[in-house]
């Protein structure tokens, strides 16, 4: 009999322990990114409610897979679940690109109803890839550095531009500047080799680089709001009971909500630490957002010729919001 019960106990924690799944979660961005505290939030949250069912470790900072792989990762299962910056993958489809478009929606309210006329789209290109969206997370508003003051476009003209997607690219172009594609985790070396002179991001990509240690001007352009998104396969996810799928499911949604109050709070405590450690930051002069804002319509004009009709239904849905 007692065989029997030590047997029965045997089986029982080998049968759990083969239910039990482990997700690796490849995140772009290093420990001091608010995204990958929210990824980290959202993996605890699940690890601790699906009741050791399934653990999700999160490998920051690219160090398990580089961003550029990451969106390859998940789809071919190498990995089950991960993070990436929408605008990097712009040359898969238009939707991704319009995360990166200038002057379209530069504060938090217009991004979220942009976001939210966008997700239909953004969700179906997911899927065509057999991965689904579990949240979207801003960046706060994109601003402008650069080693001098900047009143105009031609105050720029010929320098090397920070570039990191194909759309921040083409804003380069525009601007009159020469696009260089740096990842964050080169930037500060980029700009102390003159590899590049200027850059578009946001204050926190400023003070998770420490941006006062190599470049003097921040000018508050607030040119776009753009996000990173965390989206697991499709399949994956389907082959889990469905009271881990809802536990994934609200933790996704409390990751939105916490990394949309997060971007918010950064944008001001962010722009305030730059300027306490030094930087010179001035809001942009009439000229240069007036020129910014033309070079943004014709951005607009352009993704609208590329995305087509599916385009103009998301720039209607957001007009009309
Ligand atoms: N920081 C990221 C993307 C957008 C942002 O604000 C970066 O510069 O790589």
């Amino acid at each position: 009999m007692k065989k029997l019960v030590w047997l029965t106990a045997l089986l029982t924690s080998i049968s759990s322990a083969s239910f039990a799944d482990n997700w690796d979660m490849p995140t772009p961005y290093g420990d001091g990114t608010h995204h990958t505290q929210v990824a980290k939030s959202f993996a605890e949250e699940v690890n601790e409610k699906s009741g050791g069912k399934l653990t999700i470790k999160v490998h920051s900072g690219g160090s398990l897979i580089k961003h550029p792989e990451i969106h390859r990762a998940v789809k071919t299962r190498q990995v089950q679940i991960g993070e990436v910056f929408v605008g990097r993958l712009g040359n898969i489809d238009p939707v991704f690109k319009l995360d990166n478009i200038p002057f379209l929606a530069t504060d938090f309210d217009s991004a979220e109803k942009l976001y939210k006329a966008s997700k239909p789209a953004l969700n179906k290109q997911l899927e065509n890839d057999g991965l689904m969206l579990l949240y979207a997370a801003p960046w706060p508003a994109q601003d402008l550095y650069s080693n001098k003051p900047v009143n105009s476009l031609d105050d720029l003209a010929g320098l090397k531009m920070r570039a990191y997607s194909p759309t921040t690219s083409r804003l380069a172009d525009l601007m009159g500047t020469t696009p260089v594609n740096i990842p964050f985790s080169d930037v500060a070396q980029a700009f102390t080799t003159n590899a590049v002179d200027a850059m578009v991001t946001s204050p926190s990509t400023g003070v998770n680089s420490q941006s006062w240690d190599y470049i003097s001007h921040f000018t508050t352009i607030s040119a776009w709001i753009p996000k990173n998104m965390m989206f697991v396969n499709k399949k994956i996810f389907d082959r889990l009971d469905s009271d881990t799928q809802k536990v994934i499911l609200t933790a996704a949604a409390n990751a939105e909500k916490k990394g949309w109050e997060l971007g918010r709070q950064l944008a001001v405590e962010h722009t305030n630490i730059l300027k306490e450690k030094g930087m010179i930051v001035a809001e942009p002069s009439q000229a240069l957002d007036s020129s910014l804002r033309e070079i943004g319509a014709t951005m607009v004009n352009e993704w609208l010729d590329e995305s087509g009709a599916d385009g103009k239904t998301i720039i209607d849905a957001y007009k009309s919001m």
